[in-house]
């Protein structure tokens, strides 16, 4: 029997799913990872861990599987008899949830609980070891500034009321029934695989194609809103620490510093040479090249680049968000090691590259 450590990954197809995955390979885990059924194929974030089944002592393995649904979650735990579960598996976008809120507590809510109940209902109370991936969200309508464990609740979005549930779900197993279980409440964090409707990704992703003149303007929401952005990779560290320790115990984890969507927007079109300037305000709002430095960026003086859409504005809105990590400092030594000017590059320059090969492909008559 193999002494390995065995981790259960849900939402391992996502960004954070997939920076754990190395990080568990990289310490010798086996990782065995929870996947949805789709039309396509979805798992192109780790496609580069892909072991293939006959290889021998494979140690990444995906299993189908839904946190909507009890009996696959409890048919995979009991094959695969974890030491941890890492719950990252959500339906985790907060506009979208706005549209899908039934689904959303679905997944986001129940599933947590279906986890839960299938570590109880298969005896591995004492065994298994349970990570939940709480979020700033939790404070909406903060209460205190900046956010700690300690800071009431406030959520404001159909997204934010279900992983209310799952918060107090694992906390509530924790303390009835002996479970080592406890949330990470992790504020933004982002990277080149972030998904592209995050506003980020989407800003980054924007800039490049609008450099290269592949795409003439970003429509965007609430450019005041204030966050407090970090990397994955440095976040997902964080999360494994939180399952090492003598007692479960839930931590805040963020940089403790915060920008405006608008200053991520100045930031990314900086890193390839174009100056901008915020005019107007409201909805009439828009973001205007006045310089270009360099031969990266092709749009002109004068461009108007980013405009204001009001269809990107949410019913209800967290409009900052900043986090105090004094805990995770002091009792688990975590302290981020990327810096947000740092993480701009990195996502600017990837989406870059990406759309240089777009256009490369384009150019020569084929679709991308
Ligand atoms: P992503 O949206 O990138 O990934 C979500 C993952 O969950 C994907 O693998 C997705 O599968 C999977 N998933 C969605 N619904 C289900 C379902 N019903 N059953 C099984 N799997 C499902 O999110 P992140 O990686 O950014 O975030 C990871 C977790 O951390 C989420 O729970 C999120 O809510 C939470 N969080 C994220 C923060 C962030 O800033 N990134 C901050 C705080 C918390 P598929 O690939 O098929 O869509
Ligand atoms: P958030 O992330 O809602 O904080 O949730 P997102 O990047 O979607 O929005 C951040 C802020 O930017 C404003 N915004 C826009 N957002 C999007 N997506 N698209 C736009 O065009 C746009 N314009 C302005 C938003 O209004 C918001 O204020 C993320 C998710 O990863 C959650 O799963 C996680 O729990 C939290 O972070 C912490």
């Amino acid at each position: 029997m193999s002494s390995r450590k065995v981790a259960l990954v849900t939402g391992i197809t996502g960004q954070d799913g997939s920076y754990l995955a190395e990080l568990l390979l990289s310490k010798g885990y086996e990782v065995h990872g929870v996947k949805r059924r789709s039309s396509l194929i979805n798992t192109q974030r780790v496609d580069h861990l892909y072991q293939e089944p006959h290889e021998p002592d494979r140690r990444f393995v995906l299993h189908h599987g839904d946190l909507t649904d009890s009996s696959s979650l409890l048919h995979i735990m009991e094959k695969v008899q974890p030491d941890e579960v890492y719950n990252l598996a959500a339906q985790s976008h907060v506009a979208v949830s706005f549209e899908e809120p039934e689904y959303t507590a679905n997944s986001d809510a129940i599933g947590v609980l279906r986890l839960l109940e299938a570590i109880r209902t298969l005896k591995l109370v004492d065994k298994t070891r349970f990570y939940q991936a709480s979020t700033s969200e939790l404070y909406g309508l903060v209460q205190e500034t900046p956010q700690k464990e300690t800071t009431p609740f406030y959520p404001r979005s159909p997204y934010g009321v279900a992983k209310l549930y799952g918060y107090w779900i694992t906390v509530n197993y924790r303390e009835a029934y002996g479970i080592y279980a406890c949330n990470g409440i992790l504020f933004n964090h982002e990277s080149p695989v972030r998904g592209e409707t995050f506003v980020t990704r989407k800003i980054t992703r924007a800039i490049a194609r609008i450099a290269l003149g592949m795409q003439s303007c970003l429509y965007l929401g609430n450019l005041s809103s204030l966050r407090d952005w970090g990397h994955a990779k440095d976040y997902v560290e964080m999360q494994w620490m939180m399952l090492q320790q003598d007692k479960p115990e839930d931590f805040v984890i963020a940089t403790g510093v915060q920008y405006s969507v608008r200053q991520f927007v100045e930031f990314s079109a900086r890193e390839l040479g174009i100056e901008l300037r915020f005019e107007g305000d409201g909805d009439a709002e828009v973001g205007v090249v006045v310089a270009v430095q360099g031969d990266r960026a092709s749009c002109k003086v004068g461009d108007v680049i980013v405009k204001v859409d009001p269809r990107y504005y949410r019913p209800a809105e967290v409009e900052t968000l900043l986090g105090d990590a004094t805990r995770a400092r002091e009792r688990l030594g975590w302290t981020p090691k990327i810096t947000l000017a740092e993480l701009v590059k990195e996502m600017v320059e990837a989406d870059y590259h990406a759309a240089r090969r777009d256009a490369l492909v384009l150019s020569a008559g084929f679709r991308i």
